[in-house]
């Protein structure tokens, strides 16, 4: 190994081994870190709130178990990924503060509301399925505490994906109005989850620099097209439709031709005016606020017995 620290760095990314939190690095390559684990760790945290929406409306118990289990899983992945962030030298609570602030982002998609319980299906089909097509790559990430938090994660996003799509497929054969609503539910959701895979390639701020330090393993439009290719078998078996008339199988590509999200529309959600971004920042402001004594209790515990082992 160099002894040189920035070399050693190099050598560790090019021989497609792990950083790990004590080994020196860029202070630009920590700040990246930092930034995408904490939108990640906030989008699980915030997206929690769609779906627990339908919790008490839930269909039966049976369904109401598993959605519980699945939204109960999102808030151990943000603590995953806070805690992976956390290795990189900031608190938590910088990072929560930061979100209730504005300053941080979370993904675009959460700020889209669950209309119908078809969005439970459809949630787990395609938003998961893009959060799998963006995450498995990241699970041979440079940085070794987020490359394995998203291997235990990925697992769980497999069987939310895969619990959405029995939803929508079970509605997709059901009665005429289930079915109607599975189709409504797929128009809405489709772009915006295009979306989640952030702006094209040209527009990409960080992509190219996320590459070189295989942060990221792919771009932008690579995954999203990955989940085009994807998501039109499956679209089959459920019988129902992508609402994409420019959808064609491209020969010479080998890939499908699709129409493109609006971006102009995702840029206008991540500054905050989705038709929820203002309702999900309340809510979770609120659930901070109100969760105040539970903190301060913990705190004064963690005090007391910190006291009585020095003793
Ligand atoms: N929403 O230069 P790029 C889930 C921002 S899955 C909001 O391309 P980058 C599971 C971007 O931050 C969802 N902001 O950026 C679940 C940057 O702004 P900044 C979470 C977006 O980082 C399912 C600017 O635009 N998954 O939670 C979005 O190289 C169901 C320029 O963009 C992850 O976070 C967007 N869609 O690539 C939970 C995965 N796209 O920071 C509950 C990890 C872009 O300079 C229910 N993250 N921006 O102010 C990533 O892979 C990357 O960060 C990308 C963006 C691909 C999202």
């Amino acid at each position: 190994a160099a002894a040189d620290p920035t070399a050693y760095f190099a050598e560790v990314i090019a021989a497609d081994q792990k950083v790990e939190p004590r080994d020196w690095m860029p202070e630009a390559y920590r700040a990246t870190l930092i930034r995408q684990i904490a939108q990640h760790a906030h989008s699980e945290i915030i997206g929690m709130q769609p779906e627990g929406n339908w919790i008490t409306r839930a269909p039966s118990l049976k369904r109401k178990a598993i959605l519980l289990a699945k939204v109960q899983d999102e808030a151990g992945h943000g603590l995953y990924l806070y805690a992976a962030a956390e290795t990189l030298g900031v608190s938590r609570d910088e990072l929560v503060d930061l979100l209730l602030a504005g300053r941080q982002k979370y993904s675009s998609i959460f700020n889209y509301p669950t209309l119908t319980w078809a969005d439970m299906g459809t949630i787990g089909w395609l938003v998961d399925g893009a959060a799998i097509v963006n995450q498995v790559p990241l699970c041979r990430c440079s940085y070794g505490p987020y490359a394995r938090a998203m291997i235990r994660i990925c697992k769980e996003e497999s069987f939310h994906q895969r619990q959405g799509y029995e939803i929508l497929h079970t509605l997709a054969h059901g009665t005429p109005a289930q079915r109607e609503m599975a189709q409504d539910s797929v128009n809405r959701w489709w772009y915006p989850s295009l979306a989640m895979f952030g702006p094209p390639d040209t527009d990409s701020t960080h992509s190219a620099q996320s590459m070189a330090w295989k942060i990221k393993r792919f771009s932008n439009d690579e995954l999203r097209q990955r989940f085009v290719d994807m998501c039109v078998g499956q679209a089959e078996v459920l019988g129902l439709t992508v609402p994409d008339p420019g959808l064609a199988w491209n020969d010479e590509r080998g890939a499908y031709d699709f129409t493109q999200p609006d971006y102009a529309e995702l840029m206008r959600v991540i500054k905050g005016a989705g038709p929820c971004n203002r309702q999900r920042m309340e809510h979770r402001r609120r659930a901070h606020r109100e969760g105040a004594w539970v903190r301060a209790a913990a705190a004064a515990y963690a005090a007391k017995k910190e006291q009585a082992n020095k003793k």
